[in-house]
């Protein structure tokens, strides 16, 4: 397939989160977060910066919405800090917090924007992790009053949710690795953390409809595909428990109340992770969409059990032949077009929306300002073209959303990578549309992409 056409109804997107962007962190009653608190530990970011400013975009509303609409999106997906709004994660909420989301949201709606936010991208209320974070279960709890709290509050603007952002990579890259926030290297704490969030998840998802039934609630996945590293039977396998672990692993338990076992070789450490009779009831709740977050694939080798934490049977192996982005991370279009097909059938046929994929190239203004980034358009164009044919292929997918709107707070990388459409000089905070965004916007004009 070389051009390729969306339907009318297509969501053309990009996707920010609050802490990459919004800046304000001790404002108007915002409680302070475990990525405040890691961002402000030396050694811990790149260049020893951090969120506090951003892109400002607290103040920013109305620039931002207006760059939405200079790129014909008619999708934005943000998200809410939980701080922001519940400061130090239970009792009453903070006004002020909620009427930010509120303007914004009806910002977006007077430009005929659909505000998609995420409940929880990673910010968690400081006082909960000082209380064990999520690896102590009753931040399940925490997050489904949350939950409730501000879609009760917001459900009669905004009708579509997801409640996390890549479960896998928080609670890995939290508890286990502890190069995010909080910053734990802790096998047990890790595996309890998993549990808790899908405990939160199911949770949450009836808190929702318990306060407005009419809401969509969603759950956006980090998922790659996995490719066995060789013809033998052995390596397949290892490369089924790839997807087990890595895409499935909060999938199965909302979907059908169970772990993965295919994983770890059917040996699921239910103890250690804390499980407790009658916690399939809870997790499992009725999940209306899934949102896919795509970069790469992994290549995948069979390997005796060795992770720290849950001893799976495979190993990832180096990346391979394909182009890479200036943050070194494989450009494989087609590993999108795959995993779309395979998660709408693992995840029951229900809606999918791709609500990340990007690319961090450093392309800069030249002596016009202009942003030539002629590697992010061709991209776009491949990564679009994977999503029609996905489509095409059976997969019921809605909506594309390219991470990111604007250049932002790269987490443990700081500002030291650029996946925005939108380029920002961030001493200025000056907003310049890429070349990628001006050809994004075509195709969200048209709905076609363009060979
Ligand atoms: O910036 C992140 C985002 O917060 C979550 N998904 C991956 C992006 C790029 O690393």
């Amino acid at each position: 397939m070389s051009t390729a056409t969306f339907p009318a109804d297509f969501f053309w997107g990009a996707a920010t989160a609050a802490y990459q962007i919004e800046g304000a962190w001790n404002e108007d009653g915002k409680g302070e977060s475990i990525w405040d608190r890691f961002a402000h530990r030396t050694g811990t970011i790149k260049g020893a910066t951090n969120g506090d400013v951003a892109c400002d975009s607290y103040h920013r509303i109305r620039d931002d919405v207006e760059l939405l609409r200079r790129l014909n999106l008619n999708s934005y997906r943000f998200s809410i800090a939980w701080p922001r709004v519940q400061p130090s994660g239970r009792g009453p909420e903070e006004q002020r917090g909620l009427d930010y989301y509120r303007r914004l949201a009806e910002a977006l709606l007077a430009a005929n924007i659909r505000p998609l936010p995420t409940l929880y991208h990673w910010d968690l209320p400081q006082a909960l992790e000082d209380a064990g974070g999520w690896a102590q279960r009753d931040t399940a709890e925490r997050f489904a009053e949350y939950a409730a709290l501000v879609t009760s509050a917001l459900g009669d603007v905004i009708g579509d949710w997801a409640t996390f952002n890549e479960p896998f990579i928080f609670t890995r890259f939290g508890y286990l690795d502890g190069y995010h926030a909080p910053g734990r290297k802790e096998p047990d704490a890790y595996l309890r953390a998993t549990h808790t969030v899908n405990l939160a998840n199911g949770l949450a998802i009836r808190a929702i409809k318990a306060a407005r039934s009419a809401l969509r609630v969603g759950c956006v996945y980090s998922v790659s595909p996995a490719v066995p590293a060789s013809e033998s039977a052995d390596d397949a396998t290892a490369a089924e428990a790839f997807h087990a672990y890595v895409n499935l692993w909060f999938v199965e338990p909302v979907l059908a109340g169970r772990y993965p076992a295919a994983a770890v070789n059917g040996e699921l450490p239910l103890a250690r992770m804390g499980y407790r009779d009658g916690d399939d009831r809870i997790m499992r709740a009725s999940l209306d969409w899934a949102g896919i977050n795509y970069y790469f694939h992994q290549v995948v080798r069979s390997a005796p059990p060795s992770d720290e934490a849950l001893g799976v049977p495979f190993a990832t192996v180096g990346r391979n032949e394909h182009p890479l982005t200036d943050f070194g991370w494989p450009v494989n279009a087609d590993g999108l077009r795959a995993i779309l097909v395979r998660m709408y059938r693992d995840c029951g046929n229900i809606p999918l929306e791709v609500t990340e994929n990007g690319c961090s190239y450093l392309d800069g203004p030249d002596a016009r300002g202009t942003i030539l980034d002629e590697r992010r358009i061709a991209y776009l164009r491949e990564h679009l073209i994977a999503v029609a044919q996905a489509r095409a292929e059976g997969a019921d997918v809605r909506g594309y959303h390219h991470w990111t709107l604007m250049d932002n707070f790269e987490w443990a990388e700081g500002y030291t990578q650029r996946f925005g459409l939108t380029y920002v000089d961030f001493r200025s905070l000056e907003r310049t549309v890429k070349d990628s965004g001006t050809w994004y916007a075509d195709v969200a004009r048209t709905g076609t992409v363009p060979v």
